[in-house]
């Protein structure tokens, strides 16, 4: 097979744990390569369901090789917590094949503490972030200051660095945000033990994966939030702080883009977002309110109510261009099937006109119109539908319409959470 990104094509939540548990049968290695443990990805294996946060969703595959990149932002106590979870539950018999990016950058304590501070202040201007640190790490490592694994791991370094960086967190901390300072040596007593567990996993992994491209394996990069949460080409300033498009898998993997063959953007039948932040589609009556109660709208993170929406063409095209998507993976079909009608966004306009692509400036985001077409429901259940000509005629016609619209094939589309729910197209 190819080596695939699978990208969130709308504002996270598409899907990705799912489909990249699909894919990761024709795959060798699975590789995060942005984001941390903001993430939640869901896959549902038999009847239980398995949330991870920072190991890529091929770890439940035996024999495949599983790799955090240096791109990732890691909370070394998630980690340590996740993987123990994996192996008490039988889930992984061993983790020799989980490797971490010794350039990957360590969320702090005082990162999250940060992040919490800084959005409670915030009030209304909040971004509604998971508190988990993200932003703020990502900032020291922008800002040169950041803490590599590599330093984590060199506790004569780790300690300079820390406290060299301490002076300035705790200013952050006691003067402007009002909090109690971090203390040194709890951080170090702290780390010191993850270091010892983490020392395990460390790998130049940009070089191994290149090893096995070079011994002919497949890479699959998973993408975690989603394109219109992407530092540079979301809905800035309400976005995450990494590269969540595809160019981001090979700047946080250290795979040249010339290895990449496919890019597959995840996207839900209609459109979800959690946090702030412009969503021209949004639904804040009662249908916005079903879709939440059927789809199971709630953060996989922190379980927050996620904001619901119809599909948007403007979203998907923008993510088909900037992702460069050689497939879509329709996710969610299944939650539309008791709406009468259904309706999807077709364009926008601002001020009387209509907009060629998506606003780059947030007042108009925030104020253009969705102009909407209906299309009739199907009122059937398709959840055990296994090919595309199980689904019900404006089932079918449905999917059709939003494939004409995006410009982009549509390669699978899916009927339930679990993997056999799944129709592949192409
Ligand atoms: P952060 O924490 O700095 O990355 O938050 C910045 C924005 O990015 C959004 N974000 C997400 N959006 C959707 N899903 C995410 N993961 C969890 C999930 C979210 C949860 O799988 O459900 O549980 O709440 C995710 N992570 C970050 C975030 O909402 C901010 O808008
Ligand atoms: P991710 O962050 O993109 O991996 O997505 P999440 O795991 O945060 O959210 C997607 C949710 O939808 C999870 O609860 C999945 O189990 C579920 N899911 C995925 N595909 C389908 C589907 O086709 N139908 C339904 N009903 N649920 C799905
Ligand atoms: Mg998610």
């Amino acid at each position: 097979m190819a080596n695939v990104v699978v990208v969130g094509a709308q504002w996270g939540d598409e899907g990705k744990g799912k489909v990249v548990d699909i894919y990761t049968e024709h795959a060798d290695d699975i590789v995060r390569y942005q984001g941390g443990n903001n993430a939640g990805h869901t896959l549902v294996v038999g009847n239980e369901k398995v949330v991870l946060h920072l190991i890529p969703s091929g770890i439940l595959h035996e024999g495949k090789r599983c790799i955090i990149g240096n791109g990732v932002v890691l909370d070394p106590e998630v980690f340590i917590r996740e993987i123990t979870k994996l192996k008490e539950s039988g889930r992984i018999k061993d983790d020799s094949c989980l490797l971490l990016s010794e350039s990957l950058h360590i969320i702090m304590p005082y990162h999250k503490r940060i992040d919490i501070a800084r959005e409670a202040k915030s009030g209304d201007k909040k971004i509604g972030t998971t508190g988990r640190g993200i932003g703020p790490c990502y900032e020291d490592k922008i800002g040169r200051r950041g803490i590599r694994l590599m330093d984590l791991l060199n506790e004569e370094v780790f300690v300079r660095k820390v406290k060299e960086f301490l002076v300035e967190k705790n200013f952050l901390l006691e003067n402007l945000l009002g909090e109690a300072p971090c203390n040194l040596e709890e951080i170090v007593a702290e780390y010191r033990g993850y270091a010892q567990i983490l020392r395990t996993y460390v790998a130049d992994t940009s070089l191994i994966l290149e090893k096995d491209l070079k011994a002919g394996k497949s890479l699959l990069f998973e993408g975690a939030q989603g394109t219109l949460l992407d530092v540079d080409h979301g809905t800035y300033p309400y976005v995450t702080s990494s590269s969540t498009c595809a160019g981001g898998a090979s700047t946080g993997s250290g795979v040249s883009p010339r290895q990449i063959n496919e890019v597959i953007g995840i996207s839900k039948a209609y459109v979800t977002r959690v946090g702030s932040g412009p969503f021209p589609t949004e639904l804040l009556e009662e249908t916005g309110e079903k879709l939440r109660q059927v789809g199971g709208e709630f953060g996989a993170t922190t379980g927050r109510p996620r904001r619901c929406g119809w599909f948007d063409t403007m979203v998907i095209r923008y993510a088909v261009r900037i992702n460069g998507l050689t497939g879509i993976a329709l996710t969610k079909l299944d939650v539309l099937s008791d709406f009468d009608t259904i309706k999807v966004c077709t364009g926008y306009t601002y001020q009387g006109k209509a907009l060629e692509s998506l606003p780059a400036a947030l007042e108009i985001f925030e104020n253009c119109q969705p102009v909407y077409e209906e299309l009739p429901g199907w009122k059937t259940d398709i959840t055990a539908a296994k090919t595309f000509e199980d689904l019900p005629e404006n089932a079918k016609k449905y999917v059709q319409r939003l494939e004409e619209l995006a410009g982009c094939q549509i390669v699978m589309v899916s009927v339930g959470p679990r993997r056999d729910q799944t129709i592949v197209l192409r």
